[in-house]
């Protein structure tokens, strides 16, 4: 059976645990938001421990069924805080001890993870955009490759993550040439799942994730983590895996309510369970 992402029953709704972010729980839905605005929401080593916690308290609660990544002012994220990296710092070690870890969070994280890019998303900010399930784009928002502007590559599973959404062309363009790209581009190229207008954006980024709060989220799950798995595994053990991924599906009451709703020609109330 493929490993499950790691769970924490602790639940949080208030924000009082964070410097650097913000938290909150409302119909289903976490709100994570970066928010440090002076400095467009640039990563500190604090942040990405902050955003872990959150991610992993958003994992393990009940209540949570799907996960918003947003930040606070007119930025989504510009990546590593510049102000913050010394002259001779060793960098393999500050993305084995920082973002590494934040990345694997965010990729065993079996609930819907949805980036509400509100802004330029620019360096491990873009990385951090593309590990999410779904990318909502502010019409006035961007996205920038930066890291080879300061000489640096793409790294947070930027490459990897970016190379599977736009294709193997379309990613070294981005990641060679270090320019913005446009929400409209970012449509063009499936970067973005929707853009929205700067007048609807909290409107229609809370009703995309309360909608995908009431789906089946156990399914959901096992969705993400079946997709995944099938880039590293022959047909074969896909096959079997597979199996056994239904096999867990269909003991939950989401399935047993999803056939009952179908047969009594009704919508579905899915609880997540
Ligand atoms: C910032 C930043 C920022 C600090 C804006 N830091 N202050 C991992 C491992 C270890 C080390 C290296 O890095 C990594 C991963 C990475 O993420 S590397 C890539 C780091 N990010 C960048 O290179 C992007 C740098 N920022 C920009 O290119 C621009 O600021 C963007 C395009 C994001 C926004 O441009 P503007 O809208 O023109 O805003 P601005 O440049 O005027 O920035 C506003 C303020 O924010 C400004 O401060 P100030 O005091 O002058 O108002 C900037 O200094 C500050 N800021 N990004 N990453």
């Amino acid at each position: 059976m493929l490993k499950k992402g790691s769970q924490n029953s602790q639940a949080d709704k208030g924000c009082s645990m964070y410097e650097t972010i913000k938290y909150s729980v409302e119909n289903g839905v976490a709100w994570l938001t970066l928010n440090r605005p002076d400095k467009l929401n640039a990563f500190t080593s604090q942040m990405n421990k902050e955003i872990q916690k959150a991610i992993k308290i958003s994992a393990g609660a009940d209540e949570v069924r799907a996960i918003i990544v947003t930040g606070e002012g007119r930025a989504f994220c510009s990546g590593q805080d510049l102000s913050d990296v010394d002259e001779g710092m060793n960098l393999g070690q500050k993305l084995r001890e920082d973002y590494g870890p934040m990345m694997e969070q965010i990729a065993n994280c079996e609930k819907p993870i949805i980036a509400g890019v509100n802004g330029v998303a620019a360096g491990a900010g873009f990385s951090l955009a593309l590990a999410c399930d779904f990318r909502l784009v502010s019409e006035k928002a961007s996205f920038l490759n930066a890291f080879v502007n300061i000489g640096l590559i793409p790294d947070s599973g930027n490459l990897y993550y970016l190379s599977r959404i736009v294709g193997h062309a379309k990613a070294l363009e981005l990641s060679l040439l270090g320019e913005k790209v446009t929400a409209g581009e970012a449509k063009n190229i499936g970067l973005a799942t929707k853009v929205i207008g700067v007048d609807e954006w909290n409107e229609h980024l809370k009703a995309f994730a309360e909608n995908i709060a009431n789906k089946p989220t156990k399914a959901i799950g096992l969705i993400k983590r079946y997709l995944e798995a099938s880039y590293h595994l022959s047909l074969e053990e896909y096959l079997k895996e597979e199996a056994e991924g239904q096999r867990i599906a269909g003991l939950t009451k989401d399935y047993a309510e999803g056939v009952a709703a179908f047969t009594e020609k009704r919508k579905a109330h899915f609880i997540g369970k």
